[in-house]
């Protein structure tokens, strides 16, 4: 049986890479961070108790701010294949926390390298290594974007991944370490963090719907992206780590559309007309933006075999349509004289 580790297996990603690697048959193992509250919705569905013979989902306590935690946990784990998928992700926070989100990002991709390499060269096993890195690091560069295009960072956390990214290719050719980067465009899906545009929109427009919301603020409507769904990019994950050489691969749909027509989208499906209901608060406006991003993932379709399956209809829809049923749940809970107050932090 196969052992993965992941790091970020709380996290939209996360949670679907372990549900394709148990139908695979690999066991597995995933960091999760210490929080006051629960913070595992995302793969509780997963989880049988360690005791049980049939567990093959196990969590340990880490985070990628603290090294020597990290090197117990490969230890403990053993680990045949690591995805690094941990991090501070949001753009617009990474604006607001700078330091943190490079030691994150960057450092903790190092930090993890780095127990890596003394792991493996301590007990002389192989281990094949993933890294989640982004279409942000292409920045302002034009697109269409492929391997060749130069990095052109526009927010810390941009910058975090592009150090994470050399980072990554200095192991590989320093350590012969079987270590990858993914470059990945944007890709959502029902379990995206709510605050990311996508989902804030499908949220807001159900609630609007449901007579639960009266507006939905947003920033810049201009911008474009090319969005796919979340359980096509990590197949294209595990299929980086499934080849005879390790390498660098984009991951995209090669469409792009701009906020503002994924807002209509959106809407349409629900027999709205937006304009009624959204508003623009400069406070969204992000200190320089990211203007156009859509990727050439040619490379990946020939050498991976890989394409994305869902296009933008079929990706809006299944949006809409679970967090109609989610906002289905408020109302019956309010009418029944609940409160339900949906939080949002201003500014992200
Ligand atoms: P996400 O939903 O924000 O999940 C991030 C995960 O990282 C969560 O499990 C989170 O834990 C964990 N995490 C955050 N800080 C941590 C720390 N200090 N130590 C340990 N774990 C920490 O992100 P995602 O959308 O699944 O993305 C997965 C990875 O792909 C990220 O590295 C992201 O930067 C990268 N990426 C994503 C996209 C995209 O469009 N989704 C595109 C390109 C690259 P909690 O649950 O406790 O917060
Ligand atoms: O913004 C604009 C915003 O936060 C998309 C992360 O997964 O993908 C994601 O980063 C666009 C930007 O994603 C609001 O200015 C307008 O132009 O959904 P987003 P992102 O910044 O593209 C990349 C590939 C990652 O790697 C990241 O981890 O939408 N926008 N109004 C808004 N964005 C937000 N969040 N909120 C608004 O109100």
């Amino acid at each position: 049986m196969r052992r993965a580790l992941i790091t970020g297996i709380t996290g939209q990603d996360g949670s679907y890479l372990t549900e394709m690697l148990l139908t695979k048959g690999y066991e597995i193992h995933g960091i999760i961070r210490r929080a006051s509250t629960f913070n595992t919705d995302r793969i509780d569905h997963l989880y049988l108790d360690p005791h049980s013979p049939e567990a093959r989902m196990f969590l340990h306590y880490g985070d990628l701010s603290d090294g020597p935690g990290l090197r117990r946990i490969l230890e403990e784990v053993q680990p045949d294949e690591v995805y690094n998928l941990a991090a501070q992700s949001h753009v617009a926070v990474s604006f607001m926390q700078p330091e943190y989100t490079t030691d994150i990002d960057g450092l903790g991709t190092l930090r993890l390298l780095e127990a890596i390499r003394d792991y493996c060269g301590r007990t002389g096993h192989d281990l094949r290594f993933y890294q989640a890195g982004t279409s942000e690091m292409f920045g302002s560069s034009p697109p269409p974007q492929s391997e060749a295009t130069p990095f052109h960072p526009r927010s810390p956390y941009a910058a975090a991944k592009v150090m994470a990214h050399h980072l990554v290719r200095n192991y590989r050719e320093a350590y012969d370490l079987f270590a990858c980067n993914g470059i990945l465009f944007n890709h959502e899906s029902e379990r995206r963090g709510e605050t990311f545009v996508t989902r804030k929109i499908t949220r807001a427009a159900t609630r609007i719907k449901l007579g639960l919301q009266d507006k939905l603020y947003l920033g810049n409507l201009d911008s474009r992206r090319d969005w796919g769904h979340a359980k096509d990019y990590v197949e294209a994950m595990w299929l980086t780590l499934q080849r005879d050489q390790p390498d660098d691969y984009v991951v995209a749909t090669g469409e792009a559309y701009s906020v503002r027509e994924f807002v209509e989208r959106v809407f349409a499906r629900l027999e709205l007309d937006w304009h009624e209901y959204v508003e623009i608060d400069p406070r969204y406006f992000r200190p320089v933006e990211v203007e156009h991003l859509r990727g050439d993932a040619r490379k990946a379709r020939h050498e991976l075999g890989w394409k994305p399956k869902v296009g933008i209809d079929e990706l809006v829809a299944c949006m809409v349509d679970s967090d109609l049923e989610l906002a289905r749940q408020e109302r019956i809970l309010k009418d029944a004289g609940h409160s339900v107050a949906y939080r949002g932090i201003a500014g992200d």
